[in-house]
């Protein structure tokens, strides 16, 4: 009894909290498939104490697979996802190679559950970052309507994979000890120049465009505005990398619809809602911080403020751990949608 379910990239960041996350919330399993590239093939992983051989991802390997999470880079995803949705897998992609394209639901289940029912066989999980801002922002929009956002992130270096969080702790020991520090990975692979993050901070996540942001914010921008259904929704995003391991934060400046609510009406918005933790007590010097934050599943608010100038205005600090609900948790939470509304 259970579903065939797939995971593409299993040796990943986020691959391996894939396994963790479906082991843990117990989900329907009658087979698990584990695929990577040829590189990590051969390898095995333990689900449920059972030893499971990774296999090289090719079309073939998802005949009777019901539900395939993809988390290994959107190029293996425009690779192998129509491949798995042609043998009759739902694909829940975690890679941004299909999140912006008409038709593919880009679902994040706090917000827009319901556009599941739309899929045509690929489902989209949105970037970490966008999933936990909004999160935060939904219920306040469902309440009060949203204006405007304006965000900068502080985001770990896990986003960029088990290789970055390596790098970061290899040039952090070179430094104490006085060493000069090696850059090979951050803040892109394939730049010109890497720089260190041990002590220090990158204004640069992704590649920029032309228009000057880089690729990560375009992503929150665009995501969040596809996710929400507001496409007219004025938003912007700096998006920087710190030497944080897990968990990216994120101070966010919105502005409201109506006019002459509180900080604490805000607050207690978001103290109901779904996949929330309130944690916004000054006098306590309780605030949301990566180093809490990383391993839960839930979205961390606090420094929940009203703007000195504008009454529409509030600024507030999400915490999420971007491996699990920024990724992971997210899929399976979709699969779970999926399992709940009957559509797998
Ligand atoms: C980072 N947000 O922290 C990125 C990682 O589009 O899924 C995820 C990129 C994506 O580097």
């Amino acid at each position: 009894k259970g579903y065939h379910v797939a995971i593409v990239g299993a040796t990943g960041a986020v691959g391996t909290q894939m396994l963790a996350i479906l082991e843990q919330r117990q989900f329907p399993i009658k087979k698990l498939t584990l695929l990577s590239s040829a590189r990590s093939a051969g390898q095995s992983l333990i689900f449920k104490g059972e030893e499971i051989i990774i296999q090289e991802a090719s079309s073939d390997k998802f005949k009777g697979v019901d539900i395939a999470l993809f988390s290994a880079g959107g190029s293996v995803s425009k690779k192998f996802a129509p491949d798995a949705v042609k043998h009759g897998a739902i694909v829940i992609d975690n890679t941004s190679a299909f999140r912006m394209e008409e038709g593919v639901p880009l679902v994040v289940p706090e917000v827009n559950e319901s556009d599941l029912a739309l899929h045509k066989g690929i489902i989209a999980n949105p970037n970490c970052s966008t999933i936990q801002m909004v999160v935060a922002l939904e219920p306040i929009r469902q309440a009060l309507g949203l204006k405007k956002v304006v965000v900068s992130t502080y985001q770990a270096v896990s986003g960029a994979g088990i290789n970055a969080i390596t790098e970061m702790k290899e040039q952090s020991k070179a430094m104490l000890n006085g060493e000069e520090a090696d850059a090979k990975i951050l803040p892109v692979k394939g730049a010109n120049r890497h720089y260190p993050i041990a002590f220090n901070a990158i204004p640069q996540i992704d590649d920029f465009s032309d228009n000057g942001f880089t690729f990560e914010e375009m992503k929150m921008m665009n995501e969040t505005k596809k996710i929400m259904h507001m496409p007219n929704l004025k938003i912007s995003a700096t998006c920087v990398r710190l030497p944080v391991e897990t968990g990216h934060s994120e101070s966010v400046y919105i502005e409201v619809n109506e006019s002459g609510k509180s900080a604490a009406e805000i607050q207690e918005l978001l103290k109901e809602a779904p996949g929330i933790v309130l944690q916004d007590s000054p006098d306590e010097q309780l605030y949301p911080m990566p180093s809490s934050a990383a391993g839960k599943l839930e979205v961390f608010v606090g420094r929940i403020r009203k703007d000195l100038d504008e009454d529409n205005g509030f600024h507030m600090w999400i915490v999420s751990d971007n491996l699990l609900k920024g990724a992971a948790w997210n899929s399976v939470q979709i699969a779970e949608s999926l399992v709940k509304l009957t559509l797998v």
